[in-house]
């Protein structure tokens, strides 16, 4: 049995530039109901942005549409950012590529050698299978913010996940190989909060960069996909994913040749039928 040391606020900062916005403020706590909730409440409380909230364990960890993300304890990373962007809140939508782009940044510095890919619209691929989910909830108004939460599968054994999960989802550990030893979740927090804090600014100045960097990165561009739930009115169709708008949505071309613009739904790779 390995122990795992557990998250430690002072460790995490110690790894980040003195500049840093994301992570100018670490709390960690052993158990919450979800991370997002816990920010949330801190935002609707005025706190300034950048402060990020660890648990250990999440009791209600959660995905899009409610689904239940596995935050099994002390092997992962179960964090959320607040943000107040002082942009439009109709691009506020951004911050779902600002997570994926920086989230795999991150991952391709503590894992030379092996590329993540970025599935659209919010996950981090390593090796075909999910690492990391990201969950973007946001809260208009005077005193509006976001809450950027994201779930990175760390130190992870294969038989960690339940069954369901083992064929689609992967660990860093997993990914880096059988001789690896488990990672230092400190050194892997604050490489991720540091390349988010590095391309925040870049999302209002210049988010077409960073769109690119997401297409470059994208595992879905170029391939057969099918898509369930984009559209009410035609809820699960296939198609040619083709290439990410200005806005991050994501542009694709159906079989008779015509073309979509989808901002959500589930994407998976290849035919339905297959
Ligand atoms: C996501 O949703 O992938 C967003 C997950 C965000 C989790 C973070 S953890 C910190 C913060 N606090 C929270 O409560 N949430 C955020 P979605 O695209 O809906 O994917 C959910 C699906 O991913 C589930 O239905 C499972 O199929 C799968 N899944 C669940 N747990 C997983 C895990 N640990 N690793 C890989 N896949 C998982």
């Amino acid at each position: 049995m390995i122990a795992f040391p557990p998250l430690d606020p002072e460790a995490i900062r110690s790894g980040l530039p003195h500049s840093s916005r994301i992570g100018r403020e670490i709390l960690v706590l052993e158990e919450t109901s979800s991370t997002n909730d816990i920010a949330a409440q801190l935002g609707r409380d005025g706190i300034p942005e950048g402060v990020v909230v660890f648990a250990e364990n999440q009791t209600a960890g959660r995905g899009r549409l409610q689904r239940k993300w596995e935050s099994l304890s002390h092997k992962g990373l179960w964090f959320s950012v607040l943000l107040r962007p002082s942009w439009d809140f109709s691009e506020w939508s951004r911050l779902a590529t600002w997570a994926a782009v920086g989230i795999a940044r991150g991952l391709d510095e503590v894992l030379p050698g092996i590329q993540s890919g970025i599935k659209w619209p919010n996950d981090v691929y390593l090796r075909g299978k999910k690492a990391v989910g990201i969950l973007c909830e946001s809260a208009a108004g005077p005193g509006g913010f976001a809450v950027v939460g994201i779930g990175v599968n760390v130190n992870h054994l294969r038989t960690d996940f339940p069954e369901e999960l083992q064929v689609r989802a992967t660990s860093l550990l997993e990914s880096a190989g059988p001789d690896t030893l488990p990672f230092d979740r400190q050194t892997v927090a604050a490489t991720l909060l540091k390349h988010l804090d590095a391309l925040y600014p870049t999302l209002e100045c210049d988010f077409a960069s960073v769109l690119a960097e997401a297409e470059s990165k994208s595992i879905l561009l170029g391939r057969r996909i099918t898509i369930r739930g984009a559209l009410e009115s035609d809820p699960t169709y296939e198609a040619i994913a083709e290439r990410l708008e200005p806005d991050g949505s994501l542009r694709i071309r159906l079989d008779n040749g015509g073309t979509r613009i989808v901002s959500g739904g589930e994407v998976s790779i290849g035919s339905f039928a297959s």
